[in-house]
């Protein structure tokens, strides 16, 4: 007999629960469900098993890690450095792959052969050029003028494909790291090469019988992180701003109250924005509407889910109906008329579940089919092939629903869209973009420091509720709060992203929100823009006043309830990068081992970042508070200097970059 579920203890969000309730009502199953069912098993949590040859699968002790080896005689520490290096490997090539296809889709449109997709964002073009060292301006008769965007957009596409194949040498946006980051890391042999040379040595390496020393294993993970961070998922995020558009602060609105029983509700949910790009265009169509009126529908209602659904949230304020954990609750309310998928973080289990409740469910990614979900294929020279079918698959159902709809009231404001560039602006103005007033205010000490809070939301946890505490007391401590991804979701559902929210911050925080009139918890999108994180760390550097290295710098990284591969490659390129980050939920590591101590303590020696861990949200956000004191401390600045808020005039008066 399966435990039974406590629902109300199970999420804060209480759409989801609402939803939770009537899946038990409807004799429905959700991963909370099997969580609660299926304890974790107590060697893999701890990742103290190996199962990389067949001599095994070996299972060391947790509780005595030294006590016994492999067959192969492979220590405790070989073993989970190897398992670990696997998680990375398999993180970084989620998000390597995902920016390779958004690389290929550029070069043809650039070629003229998609034209569905332009590039929108010439801007974005010029300035990425400029960074990876590609003029953006010809002189013509002794005049400079502007390149051909299309000669630019080639050359562009041409270098940032060294991202993935470049065999030997340094990848093109090593050229943004802060130099002295930059020495480390070739002192200590991890710059990275092409992702695909990275990833395929490290599963070399990973094999039975070649690397068996925790130490260099580590190192190679290291370098495969960051060919995903400073490579595959910065690409990812600047193409999608190129031929999509750089977010600015927009309106968009969250949870499940953005369904609406009288219209058709078709969900996009996966990664690769160019699916929901589509969509749009689909759900924008006069025919397709008429049609859908015809149907006795007052019209098409398109909605996001996960990370694709947090992209089109900041770039175009499509509303957001639930985060990682609540997509099955959102089938559940009976609303969705068609769902459809791309690549990660899509639970098998919505096939079976969407057949319940008539929901057509639809795979659209070549790379990502499941056993009972249709499958119509997003071909990108036609696009609008598949996405109209979608939509019109969603327009039968509409027709055809058969199930009561029961949909949450929950429906809840946010302004996300903080990328790099809007902050810039958001600070300085049109024409004096500057970080100055943010580090300005972290040096006067309105502003402590800066964390980003990411990543997914894992039924081991209450949902949302480790995310929102972890973000509530960092913010009260006057820490500023970037976030990404379904963490992002949590907190805009919990009210925390719109500048009203500036009244749980700390009197210093709250008088810069006040001020800037921004939230004290900016959101700046999917998972892949963690890389925006990165490059508004590099800016305070570059801006001054806060040392020279990603490691001086008084911010902290946080996954409080994550539960992907990705999770790992993505605190691992943090943490290389110089930035301490606390995981909450589970660690896959086994206390009391050399491994260990390396991960939570030895990298900070290397490069200044390291890994931490807290389950508890309070003791989470303090271990983070502390750190940044640590490097306030560092700095000279800990003490609160007397000085007056950055106002317009301040402003004015900055000399001009
Ligand atoms: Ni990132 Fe986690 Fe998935 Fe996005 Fe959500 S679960 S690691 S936040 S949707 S990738």
């Amino acid at each position: 007999m399966a435990k039974e579920l406590n629902i109300q203890e199970a999420s804060i969000c209480p759409a989801t629960i609402q939803m939770l309730e009537k899946a038990k009502k409807d004799g429905v199953q959700t991963c909370y469900d099997r969580a609660n069912d299926m304890s974790a098993c107590p060697i893999g949590d701890k990742s103290a098993c190996c199962k990389n040859c067949s001599m095994g699968p070996c299972r060391l002790s947790p509780k005595d890690p030294y006590a016994k080896v492999g067959v192969c005689g492979a220590t405790i520490d070989t073993i989970q450095a190897r398992n670990f290096a696997r998680m990375v490997v398999a993180g970084a090539a989620a998000h390597t792959d995902h920016g390779m296809a958004m690389l290929d889709l550029f070069k043809e449109v650039v070629h003229g052969k998609i034209t569905d997709y332009t590039i929108k964002d010439v801007d974005k073009l010029k300035l990425v050029c400029k960074e990876v060292g590609i003029a953006t301006t010809v002189e013509v008769d002794g005049e400079e003028q502007d390149r051909d965007v299309k000669e630019m957009a080639l050359e562009l596409a041409e270098e940032l494909e060294k991202t993935y194949t470049q065999v030997e040498g340094e990848i093109p946006f090593m050229k943004r790291v802060p130099e002295k980051t930059l020495e480390n890391w070739r002192e200590l042999g991890i710059v990275p090469r092409g992702a695909m040379r990275e990833l395929m040595e490290m599963m070399h390496r990973t094999h039975m019988g070649v690397d068996q020393h925790y130490e260099n294993i580590t190192k190679q993970f290291q370098r495969t992180a960051l060919s995903d961070g400073w490579g595959g998922s910065m690409v990812a995020t600047e193409i999608s701003d190129i031929l999509y558009g750089t977010p600015k602060a927009t309106r968009g609105y969250v949870d499940m109250g953005n369904l609406d029983e009288d219209y058709v509700n078709v969900i996009v949910h996966g990664h690769e924005p160019n699916l929901f790009e589509s969509m749009i265009d689909a759900v924008n169509d006069p025919k397709l509407i008429e049609k859908a009126k015809a149907a006795g529908a007052k019209g098409i209602n398109l909605g996001g889910m996960c990370c694709s659904g947090a992209e089109v949230l900041m770039r175009h304020g499509i509303p957001h109906i639930g985060n990682f954990l609540s997509t099955e609750a959102v089938i559940v309310t009976g609303a969705v008329d068609a769902m459809a998928v791309d690549v990660q973080c899509i639970k098998q289990a919505l096939a079976p579940l969407s057949e319940c409740y008539g929901t057509k469910f639809i795979t659209t990614n070549p790379r990502a089919h499941i056993e009972g979900a249709m499958h119509i294929e997003l071909k990108e020279d036609e696009p609008r092939k598949c996405v109209d079918q979608v939509v019109e698959l969603a327009i039968e159902r509409f027709k055809n629903r058969n199930k009561p709809v029961e949909i949450p009231p929950q429906k809840q404001m946010s302004i996300p869209g903080f990328t790099h560039e809007y902050i810039n602006y958001m600070l300085g103005g049109r024409f004096r973009a500057s970080y100055k007033p943010l580090n300005e205010n972290i040096i006067n000490g309105r502003i402590r420091g800066v964390a980003g809070v990411v990543g997914c939301t894992n039924p081991r946890v209450k949902h949302d509720w480790v995310h929102v505490e972890v973000v509530k007391e960092l913010i009260k401590n006057n820490v500023l709060v970037v976030q990404t991804g379904c963490s992002a979701i949590s907190l805009a559902k919990a009210g925390l992203m719109v500048p009203e929210a500036a009244k749980y911050a700390g009197d210093g925080l709250a008088e810069v929100c006040e001020t800037v009139g921004m939230p004290p918890v900016l959101n700046v999108g999917s998972c892949v823009d963690n890389s925006r994180i990165l490059i508004a760390c590099t800016e305070m550097v570059r801006t001054g006043g806060l040392g020279e290295k990603l490691s001086d710098l008084p911010v902290a990284g946080s996954a409080p309830e994550w539960m992907s591969e990705k999770a790992i490659s993505i605190g691992q390129y943090f943490v290389s990068s110089g930035v301490y980050t606390v995981f909450g939920a589970t660690f896959p590591v086994t206390d009391d081992t050399k491994f260990k101590d390396l991960l939570f303590k030895g990298l900070e020696e290397q490069h200044g970042g390291m890994w931490d861990f807290a389950k508890d949200p309070y003791e989470h956000a303090q271990k983070m508070i502390a750190h940044i004191d640590k490097k306030r401390e560092a700095l000279g600045i800990q003490e609160k200097k007397e000085r007056k808020l950055f106002g317009m005039e301040d402003r004015r008066s900055l000399e001009m970059k």
